[in-house]
């Protein structure tokens, strides 16, 4: 059969669109394609929800494609070895306590599998503002990211979320629409944005995890948009953190959800 441009063009718009359909209504949007992201996607697909993340960039990975100052190697600690090996990510023992991993192996993998296990991912997509309805998100406003870039005056559109992850890293996009629109307090102790503070890895690494929480109803933040949110230290191209933040918001969404069942986004 000859090839034809036209079906080509047909196929792929058709698909799309059925893709972008399908996420419409979802259980959990997630917003950033970083380690973080990617991981509490893979786990809350697997868990049957329907979960889409939008990222901005062309690549997904964030900052983990690029190791530590583009030497393109991951440390994990001994902790956080258990979700590499949960993805099938091979690792290398360095000392009793450190691990190190290619980082395009570790991104691609991770990626992959949270395609298969039923992720939409959307890349060149930002979102540029959150739906909140009585006090609570409940979906993104999103654009093509080259309208965000060239600054066109394009209208966006609107996906819905039962909950929303804020996984967007050190700028934490989404948590900053909420402080910077709502003029109501965030969950944090002082209401706004606590800030990120310079780098410690030791503390930085702990209190990402115990950072990870809803940051304002309906949103939860993850990976290092947690600690920026709730006001702790970086920690530099240690990736357990990361990995271990993303299985923990995960597992609170599916608590959450469980408790939830049958209710539409809008109640
Ligand atoms: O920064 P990023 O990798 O987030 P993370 O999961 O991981 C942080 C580490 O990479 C590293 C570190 C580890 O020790 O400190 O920095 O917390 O990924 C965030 C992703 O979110 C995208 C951005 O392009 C990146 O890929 N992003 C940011 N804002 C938006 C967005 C937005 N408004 N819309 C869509 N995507």
């Amino acid at each position: 059969m000859a090839l034809d441009e036209l079906k080509i063009t047909q196929a792929i718009i058709e698909r799309f669109t059925e893709k972008l359909k399908s996420a419409l209504n979802l259980d959990v949007a997630i917003v950033g394609a970083g380690p973080s992201g990617m991981v509490a996607s893979y786990y809350l697909a697997k868990e049957g929800y329907n979960v889409a993340i939008f990222e901005r960039k062309l690549s997904i990975g964030g900052g983990m494609w690029g190791g530590g100052m583009m030497f393109n190697q991951i440390v994990v600690q001994k902790a956080g070895k258990r979700i590499l090996d949960d993805f099938g990510v091979k690792s290398l023992p360095y000392n009793e306590e450190y691990f190190t991993a290619d980082a395009i192996e570790a991104t691609t993998v991770i990626c992959a599998k949270a395609c298969q296990a039923g992720v939409k991912m959307f890349n060149c997509i930002s979102m540029e503002d959150v739906v909140v309805r009585k006090g609570r998100v409940c979906g993104l406003v999103i654009n093509w990211s080259p309208v965000e870039m060239t600054g066109l005056h394009v209208d966006p559109l609107v996906v819905h979320a039962r909950y929303v992850i804020d996984a967007t890293g050190h700028t934490t996009e989404v948590i900053k629409v909420i402080e910077r629109k709502m003029g109501e307090r965030l969950l944090t102790p002082s209401g706004k944005i606590e800030g990120e503070k310079s780098l410690w890895v030791e503390i930085a690494e702990t209190t990402t995890i115990e950072n990870t929480k809803e940051a304002y109803p309906g949103i939860f933040v993850t990976g290092m948009a947690a600690n920026a949110t709730f006001g702790s230290y970086r920690m530099g191209p240690i990736f357990g953190g990361m990995l271990l933040s993303g299985e923990k918001v995960a597992q609170l969404i599916h608590e959450r959800l469980k408790g939830e069942k049958g209710k539409s986004v809008d109640e």
